[in-house]
């Protein structure tokens, strides 16, 4: 794919192979049944009609430029990407069904093209839109804050990116002149405003199993977002679902822009069915991040898509020549929110098992099915990310280091390992440099390949039942792919430019290597910055303890607990305890952030204070999962892990450094100073993590296990950091917004009457 307005450079290879392009496929597996069979010839013929038709309809209302997309309000619409092909050509009947799914595809998608001018919320930001939006932003704020944090900790922040919301190019609605601002990013330092459009819906890539998958632009995964640091990304989420969605924004600080993490029932009102939301944010920090539905379980069925941040200067740059992007997540043959989650939240499920995958999926596509073609001579940077429900994975590639260079958008100097574990919402990036391949696995050595593998081994440790001889009681039926799970996942890295598969069998443990070291632990702690820190890392000024628990609860469904409280929001339909009447509640049409604002001095949460156990103030919470956090303050949380699994918990809005953990406390002292920052920590089992952040945001940030069925289960708490500083800063719940949660209202009000 190009980046916008910079024609002809591709930053991010993405082969076809992973990411198919549509139609093509369709039309190379249509043109080969053809020789088959004549009856095809007619079927062809038909799709090349309704193909025309299709444009014809389009010609008006969509407006094509090289690899961009715009509607014809000008909002760039990301390409449809990641389509999966390979199961749909397999048989018959599931080739049938997707065509027919194809064709109500492109037939919905022009009705969009049409739906969205009629929508009560559609607008593209206007030149006055942009104004108060900088008037919100508070420029100078952030100027003196972003000073005081330089001098205490090792945040990377330039106060000229804080800036470049004054200088941020105004949005026009013309498409011409949209294109033209977007190729501005190559002249300017300041970050650029980057318009895209993404359509949530869902669609069926895999016929037979009738599984609908949420998708971002008809694309599983959602297309590649890209960005330079300090880009301002103005992103129109537009909800074709027929329930609630919102969109998070994982890794990213949404420095002054607390309203923008897409947290439902934290941030803002759940967008419903045929409404929008215009998400304005600022790209930063660097790195890979990716974005997914956080709202009920969402991202388990499909919606999620990376979200590349770029610099101009790449730490690392002179090490490799292409990037490729894996996405490594569970695949479920069944709904997660409908027919999964009511199993897993049922007194019948007293173990409190969580469901099992039934198979892992890479870029959407299943073990074996996906081929990235290289020379062999390629330096690749490999940026994976773990957008799993539940799974965490080993990740390793036959005879060949991994040279890490980023965790969690954090830059490290090139830490060389034989493999490594990955946990939910986790990210690494590792280069790798084909010269340095083990002689056996080349053309010329014993194994005489030209192709290797990329293993994904899923920790078996994490599952709650022998997942290789189980059936889970809700699988009623086979499906055209493998029903039993597979720890295994290979993909092929082929390097002689020919799509070749290996000549050997895979064994079902991970090649030794030379020279290489295999992490202590899954946070790879022993990785350091890449900026070293000299002056260390600010004392902490505050202290939080939280125990990790599950148990059954009176109504004998096994919840998960922090310090005793299982986590309930209306809004996102957890409504196990009742909810406080006063003080800040859970408001289905009144997120957390809101109530800071509205009732700023009747928020019910105690200031924090001296107890046994540290010297430090605790933070208090009100006993509903809502803790008070003093402005820059600077706080140690000690997770207690009670349970058999590891927990990978993830503070949104926010870095922290990981001092050490069970797994690897000797970190503490080896790293002193120095340590590695991440966004999601994994807790070992029965085992504990340290970590301390700066609490340099006002609003209200989710920290959460990021595994989707506990957090669902309540193993999660808000953050609600300085009311004060909030209103100081002049936030303001926008009208917008305001008119979001009534149209949630509405909606709910007529989904009752039904
Ligand atoms: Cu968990």
């Amino acid at each position: 794919m190009k980046m916008y307005g910079d024609p002809g450079k591709r930053l991010l290879e993405i082969p076809e192979q992973v990411y198919p392009i549509l139609p093509q496929p369709w039309w190379k597996s249509t043109l080969n049944a053809m020789q088959n069979n004549r009856l095809y010839v007619f079927v062809l013929v038909i799709l090349i009609g309704t193909g025309i038709a299709i444009a014809f309809i389009n010609r008006d209302t969509a407006h094509q430029q090289n690899d961009i997309i715009t509607d014809n309000q000008g909002w760039i619409i990301l390409k449809s990407l990641g389509w999966n092909t390979k199961y749909a050509a397999d048989d018959q009947n599931t080739y049938n069904d997707g065509i027919q799914q194809y064709q109500s595809m492109n037939n919905k998608k022009s009705q969009l093209h049409e739906n969205v001018n009629h929508m009560k919320y559609h607008h593209p930001p206007t030149s006055d839109d942009s104004q108060k939006l900088s008037q919100r932003f508070h420029p100078v704020n952030n100027h003196r804050r972003s000073r005081a944090l330089s001098q205490n900790s090792n945040s990377i922040t330039t106060t000229e990116n804080n800036l470049s919301y004054q200088t941020t190019t105004q949005t026009s609605t013309s498409t011409t002149s949209k294109i033209a601002t977007t190729s501005g990013m190559n002249t300017t330092t300041n970050g650029v405003e980057i318009n895209l459009t993404l359509y949530i819906d869902t669609i069926y890539p895999y016929g037979k199993s009738n599984k609908a998958i949420i998708s971002a632009n008809y694309s599983f995964p959602g297309p590649p977002i890209e960005a330079y640091e300090g880009d301002i990304l103005v992103i129109r989420v537009i909800n074709q679902l027929d329930v609630p969605t919102t969109m998070h924004w994982h890794g990213l600080y949404q420095t002054t822009t607390p309203d923008m993490d897409g947290a439902v029932g934290i941030t803002q009102c759940a967008i419903p069915p045929k409404n929008e939301m215009i998400y304005k944010f600022k790209a930063e920090p660097a790195g890979t991040a990716w974005y997914h539905g956080h709202l009920l379980e969402r991202y388990t069925d499909g919606l999620y898509g990376p979200l590349i941040i770029h610099q101009r200067n790449e730490p690392n740059q002179d090490k490799y020549d292409s990037e490729q992007v894996l996405m490594v997540a569970d695949w479920y043959n069944l709904q997660a929110h409908t027919q999964l989650l009511p199993w897993y939240l049922n007194p019948n499920n007293t173990d409190g098992n969580e469901p099992s995958p039934d198979a892992i999926v890479v870029n959407g596509k299943f073990t074996e099915a996906l081929t990235i073609s290289v020379s062999n001579s390629a330096r690749i940077r490999f940026r994976i990310i773990n957008t799993a429900a539940f799974s965490m994975y080993t990740v390793s590639i036959d005879g060949l280091p991994l040279h890490i260079i980023e965790l969690d958008q954090v830059d490290t100097l090139p830490y060389t390992v034989n493999s490594f574990n990955i946990n939910v919402a986790q990210r690494v990036s590792f280069y790798i440099d084909l010269s340095e391949l083990s002689l056996e696995y080349t053309a010329s050595g014993n194994l005489s390949t030209s192709a290797i593998y990329i293993r994904f081994q899923a920790m078996l440790s994490m599952y709650p039942v022998d997942i290789l001889n189980y059936i889970p009681p809700y699988e009623q039926q086979r499906y055209p792919y493998p029903t039993f799970f597979n720890p295994l996942y290979l993909a092929i890295l082929s390097f002689n430019g020919t799509n070749s598969t290996p000549s050997y069998t895979a064994s079902s443990t991970t090649p030794a290597l030379q020279n290489t070291v295999t992490p202590i632990d899954t946070n790879i702690l022993a990785a350091r910055p890449f900026y070293q820190n000299t002056t260390g890392i600010p004392n902490a000024t505050y202290y939080l303890s939280l125990v990790i628990a599950f148990y059954t609860s009176a109504n004998g469904i096994n919840y998960a607990y922090l310090n005793n409280v299982t986590y309930s929001s209306d809004a996102n339909y957890m409504s196990m305890t009742p909810a406080p009447t006063q003080g800040i509640t859970s408001d289905e049409y009144a997120p957390l952030l809101y109530q800071m604002v509205t009732k700023s001095n009747n928020l019910g949460i105690p200031s924090p204070r001296i107890e046994p156990g540290s010297s430090l103030p605790t933070i208090q919470s009100d006993g509903y999962g809502h803790y008070l956090v003093p402005y820059e303050a600077i706080v140690d949380i000690y997770l207690n892990n009670t349970d058999t699994g590891e927990h990978p918990f993830h503070l949104h809005g926010h870095k922290f450094w990981i001092i050490a953990t069970s797994d690897y406390p000797s970190a503490e002292f080896l790293y002193a100073g120095n340590y590695i920052q991440r966004d999601t920590v994994s807790v070992p089992a029965l085992g504990w993590a340290k970590i301390r952040y700066v609490a340099n945001k006002p609003g209200a940030w989710l920290f959460h296990c990021h595994i989707e069925w506990h957090m669902s289960a309540g193993l999660a708490l808000a953050f609600i950091t300085s009311p004060q500083q909030l209103l100081a800063e002049g936030y303001t719940i926008s009208s917008d917004e305001q008119k979001l949660c009534q149209a949630l209202q509405k909606f709910n009000k007529k989904q009752n009457s039904k």
